[in-house]
């Protein structure tokens, strides 16, 4: 299959993460994509084509406008006030004083738009983001014109990113952003399997009440994991959108024989819905190596799933996610991309 992919994710180097009330080095680092590509190379998975330029045009359709102005703007209103460091936030819309528009100042601002703050707003953050969301779109539209299988190389991430809100590592949505750009090209319906080991919170809300999306999600349970506040089994949609979501939380130490048995329900749910399209949020953060996750799979898990994800026959798009253990990202990813290639047909 084809991979989309711009040198343009570099422009996202911040050097901080809030760790442990320490700043860290970023988990979420451009290193990642370099072990992707050699990978990629390597096993020969198929040519690395550069994106088209979309514009905000596809990111308008699944976030809010003033969201979206926020995270352009963010690095030099945060320069303009004097700040010397990254921009983080000190200060939330929280449970007790919950404002429901953004205020002027560039702090109270960012504390409106951010959804956890381990993730810093540094230069070129933007610019990376909308590259990232450019890729999604290019690689849809090669699958919306006939390709099998594309393979969307994002970062920086995206299922976090909801509609109006940025964080875990995450400021556009890439997969949503792709499953919308399917139905503005003629699907009638779209499935979303979110197989990153954190819950797609930001995929579930963006379609939460639709029921042109199927979102499913196998995460690490909320109660143990981030997001934290999202991705409980009791989520199942509203409005038109009851029943069109998924959630499999699964506990600390989740072997590959329990995690591809709620694959299989996932992919069940998914041959009932009958979707014409299917976008893979793909994070390899489920290796037992990862270094902020919980599950043990091991990399022959990660072939093994891509086959039986091909099982389903259907247009598929994988987007890239999270996956940590920079070293065994590339195998563990072009593995699920292998598998699929070797199972479709
Ligand atoms: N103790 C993605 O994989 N915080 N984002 C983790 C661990 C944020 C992960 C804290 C993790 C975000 C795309
Ligand atoms: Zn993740």
């Amino acid at each position: 299959m084809k991979t989309i992919h711009t040198e343009t994710h570099r422009k996202r180097a911040s050097k901080t993460e809030l760790f442990g009330g320490e700043l860290v080095p970023p988990f979420e680092c451009p290193e990642r994509v370099d072990y992707i590509l050699q990978e990629i190379t390597k096993r020969d998975l198929g040519p690395v084509l550069a994106p088209h330029p979309h514009g905000l045009a596809p990111v308008l359709r699944v976030h809010d406008a003033a969201f979206v102005s926020f995270l352009q703007t963010c690095w030099e209103d945060w320069v303009a006030e004097g700040y010397r460091g990254e921009a983080i936030p000190t200060c939330w819309p929280s449970r007790a004083m919950p404002l429901s528009r953004p205020p002027r100042d560039i702090e109270g601002r960012i504390g409106y738009y951010c959804l956890a703050s381990e993730t810093s707003i540094s230069d070129g953050t933007w610019e990376a983001a909308l590259a990232a969301a450019e890729v999604a779109a290019t690689a849809q539209k090669l699958v919306s014109g006939g390709d099998r299988a594309a393979f969307a190389l994002c970062r920086p991430p995206g299922h976090h990113a909801a509609t109006d809100m940025y964080g875990g590592y995450c400021f556009l949505n890439n997969a949503a952003i792709a499953a919308q750009g399917f139905l503005d090209d003629g699907a009638t319906r779209v499935a979303v399997l979110d197989v990153d080991f954190h819950h797609g919170n930001g995929t579930q809300e963006i379609f939460y009440e639709r029921s042109d999306v199927l979102f499913l999600s196998l995460h690490g349970d909320p109660e143990d994991a981030f997001p934290h506040f999202l991705g409980s089994a009791d989520e199942t949609g509203a409005g038109a959108g009851e029943g069109c979501n998924v959630n499999y939380p699964l506990p600390p130490e989740t072997p590959y024989a329990v995690w591809v048995e709620a694959l299989e329900a996932a992919l069940k749910r998914i041959r009932a819905y009958a979707p014409d399209a299917l976008v893979v949020s793909l994070g390899v953060d489920t290796y037992k190596a990862d270094p902020i996750s919980f599950f043990r799979l091991e990399s022959d898990d990660f072939t093994d799933y891509g086959r039986r994800i091909a099982g389903l026959g259907l247009p598929t798009l994988f987007v890239m996610e999270g996956g940590y253990a920079v070293a065994e990202i590339g195998v563990n990813s072009v593995n699920v991309l292998n598998g699929f290639d070797e199972a479709a047909t």
